[in-house]
This record gives C-alpha cells, structure tokens and sequence, in this order.
C-alpha cells in the first residue's frame, strides 16, 4: 500500500507509534529526508503525549515529487485532517503539499545548512496569497504538533481539555522538558522549542 507505515519511509522513519498506534492516523507528517528526524522526532513525542494517532512519510518535493503530489492529493480521502512538512535547505515541501490539498499544511524550517534555517524559514514561510502554509519557529516540530492538535481540538472538547491542562502544566514551569536542542555536527542550534 502507498501510503503504509513501511511503505513510504524506509527503515526507522515511518510508522505509528504509541498505546494509539491501531488508530486511524489524523496527521500526516512528511520528511524531506531521513536525516530531518532528529527534530522531526519532537512531533511524534509531542503527539504521542497526547494519544493523537499519526503517520509519517518520507516524500521530497524535488527528489519525489510525484509521491509528494500523491500523498497530498490523497491525504483527505484517506482520513488525515492535517499535515505537517519538515524540511530544511530550499524547503518548498510544505508548499508543494499545500499546493494539492486543502487540508491545514504546517511547515517546519529545519535548520540544515550554512544559513541556519534561515534559507528553510523564508522558503516555508513565504507563500503566495491562495495557498497558505502554517509556518512555525525554526526546528519548532514540537509546536507544529501542538498547533496540529489544536486544529483538531476545534472538534474534539477532550483533546482541547488536554491542551489545556498542558498549558497549565507549563504556567507550573512543567512540560516543557521535550524541547531541548539536539546536537549536529557542523550545524548551530535552532532558536525553536527549547521552552522559553
Ligand atoms: C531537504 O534537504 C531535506 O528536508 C533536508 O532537510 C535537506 C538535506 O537532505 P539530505 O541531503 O540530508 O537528505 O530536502
């Protein structure tokens, strides 16, 4: 199948995961590479927190742009209400996944390369007026998974609940623990989640 666990990702890169993983998927999360799941990762902990069941592949919107296409075309019918792109570099995943759904697109610049996340935020952010994407923080996956969540919320009153309680968490000075930066070689820290 296309879009399966197994099918898109390779190896240690997509799937389910969590007590929720029979659960039909509600958000899709799409890697421009294999080497974005180091950040990627604070979304599946982050959903995982919250019980929200997800899929992840792994499509490129210029090294696979048909599977790109595909899955975005294919995204509502198959049950998902939101995607999230990451992707670092000229990052027009997020646009290019817009560009073929109507479905929320938010989008994670990943800081990848010598300009720091900046090349990724502006080519993420920056869409033309008709074809909106979400845009978080620089390496913010684990916010891209709360604003997830908080779209779904809109029709779910125990998922907002929870939402909530999390934020009362975090008044406490708690829950903030997941957002720490992750260390790659030749590459500064993105500004994003680190719970300040
Ligand atoms: C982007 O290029 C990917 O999303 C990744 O952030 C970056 C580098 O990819 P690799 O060369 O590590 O596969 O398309």
């Amino acid at each position: 199948m296309l879009f399966s666990p197994g099918g898109l990702g390779g190896a240690g890169v997509s799937g389910f995961s969590g007590a929720h993983a029979a659960a039909a998927p509600v958000v899709g999360i799409v890697l421009g590479s294999d080497s974005d799941l180091p950040i990627m990762r604070r979304c599946h902990e982050m959903l995982d927190r919250f019980s929200v069941p997800y899929e992840q592949v792994l499509a490129s919107a210029h090294r696979s742009p048909a599977r790109t296409r595909a899955y975005a075309q294919e995204a509502a019918g198959r049950g998902l209400r939101v995607l999230i792109a990451g992707a670092g570099g000229a990052a027009h995943l997020a646009g290019a996944l817009a560009a073929e759904t109507t479905l929320p697109v938010i989008g994670v610049p990943l800081n990848r390369t010598a300009l720091n996340g900046l090349d990724a935020l502006l080519s993420t952010v920056q869409m033309p007026t008709g074809v909106p994407v979400a845009t978080v923080a620089v390496d913010g996956a684990a916010n891209a998974a709360l604003l997830a969540m908080e779209i779904l919320a809109l029709n779910d009153p125990d998922l907002a609940a929870r939402l909530l309680a999390y934020r009362e968490e975090l008044a406490r000075g708690r829950g903030g623990e997941m957002g720490g930066p992750v260390a790659r070689p030749g590459a500064g820290h993105g500004a994003a989640d680190h719970g300040s």
